[in-house]
């Protein structure tokens, strides 16, 4: 009797205490994973002078799960092709080997970028999946947990990291691979024809959605920093995709010094004050909307242009001179005001008079929602 007391006791002493270890050793991991996670997340992008430096990723095949906004766009029209629909596991992000990537890129050789954080290569998965790599000149060590947070953000109109290496030094993260390139090619090289404007005007909404997202959809927000028409990527069914966003925080951790960004992106306030804040963002993007009507990039002299044009604007009329010549006067003049005039707000001195990216959003839609009146009265 004593003795079966005794045992009872026994066990259950030790299985109090098994549960007591067992709940301490998940507490501490939770713990390490949240200070991880939340370790702070400033950083910055390091000045890109040249205009080369497109980040040429993206990838046709896997296409993020739609959201119900998008069901609201393509019933206001259908900009570009169909899609595919693949759902992708919420849980964590593949992990690739180094051996694996070296051989999908023929030990590193098919170079088809080189961005400011480092190469981008093309890749081919032994699943036959086309892929893109970029090898970062980083080392960073919060690289694992901020490219966790990053994996675990998806959406049509960015071009999603779908996996990456850590290993033997290398920080590798791969892309979807966007096979029809960079906005910038398509605006200024010759290998392409010029874009027409229904196209155009569906590349803005495409980059709005994706900032939009990234600025009002996600906790924490996301600030991409270095908007520009070479990180716009097209996918093969020609929709716009952001790139390299998340870049600031995961790669170059180094003290905030100095300006970060592209030269003639940048938001005049930010390069007063050093605060580099969500209208930053819409500032470049509203840089980008006059690089979508006049063809003509920052470098070119896009910005004097912009304020030559607007001398002679009133509201919404009088932009048709910055038009690209290469549009051949084929563009819907109202659209094209209207456009220009959001472009306008967008790049206000005062950061307080842009609007948001949801605004930007809902006025980019309400330009596509006459459109579709003005065919339906032919
Ligand atoms: C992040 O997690 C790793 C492994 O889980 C740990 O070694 C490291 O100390 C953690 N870093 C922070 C800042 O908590
Ligand atoms: C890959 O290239 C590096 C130098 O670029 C070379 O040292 C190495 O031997 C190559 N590895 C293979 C497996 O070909
Ligand atoms: C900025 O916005 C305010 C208010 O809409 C406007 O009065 C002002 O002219 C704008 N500034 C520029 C440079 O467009
Ligand atoms: C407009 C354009 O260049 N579209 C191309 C996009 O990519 C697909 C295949 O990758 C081509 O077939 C299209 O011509």
């Amino acid at each position: 009797m004593i003795l079966i007391i005794g045992i009872a006791i026994g066990v259950l002493f030790g299985s109090m205490s098994a549960i007591v270890g067992m709940l301490w050793v998940m507490l501490r991991r939770r713990r390490s994973q949240v200070g991880n996670i939340s370790s702070q997340r400033a950083a910055a992008l390091p000045i890109s002078g040249n205009a080369v430096d497109s980040s040429t990723v993206l990838s046709d095949i896997t296409e993020s799960p739609r959201s119900s906004e998008e069901n609201r766009e393509t019933s206001v029209m259908k900009c570009g092709g169909g899609h595919m629909k693949k759902s992708l596991s919420k849980s964590g992000l593949p992990k690739y080997s180094y051996k694996d990537l070296q051989k999908a890129t023929f030990n590193f050789t098919t170079k088809i970028g080189q961005g400011a954080f480092g190469c981008v290569y093309k890749a081919q998965l032994l699943t036959g999946e086309t892929v893109a790599v970029k090898v970062l000149a980083t080392n960073s060590r919060e690289f694992l947990s901020e490219v966790l947070l990053l994996g675990r953000l998806h959406h049509k109109n960015l071009v999603n990291l779908v996996g990456y290496c850590l290993e033997k030094d290398q920080h590798i993260l791969v892309y979807e691979y966007m096979s029809n390139g960079s906005l910038a090619s398509h605006l200024y090289g010759d290998q392409h024809k010029p874009l027409d404007w229904d196209m155009r005007v569906c590349v803005a909404l495409d980059v709005a959605r994706g900032l939009e997202y990234l600025h009002d959809e996600i906790m924490p927000p996301v600030v991409h920093r270095d908007i520009k028409s070479s990180n716009i990527l097209l996918d093969r069914s020609f929709r716009a995709r952001v790139a390299d966003f998340g870049m600031s925080m995961v790669a170059l951790r180094r003290p905030l010094s100095g300006i970060q960004g592209t030269y003639g992106y940048l938001d005049p306030q930010y390069i007063s004050t050093q605060i580099f804040t969500k209208e930053s963002d819409v500032y470049s993007f509203g840089v980008l909307l006059f690089e979508l009507i006049a063809a003509r990039s920052p470098q070119q002299g896009l910005m004097e242009l912009v304020k030559l044009g607007a001398m002679s604007t009133e509201e919404r009329l009088g932009w048709e001179d910055i038009m690209d010549p290469k549009l051949d006067g084929k563009s819907n003049m109202q659209e094209l005001n209207e456009m220009a005039a959001l472009a306008h707000r967008c790049i206000n001195e005062s950061q307080l008079q842009r609007p948001s990216m949801r605004e930007v959003v809902l006025s980019l839609l309400q330009i596509l929602e006459s459109k579709k009146h003005q065919k339906k009265n032919h």
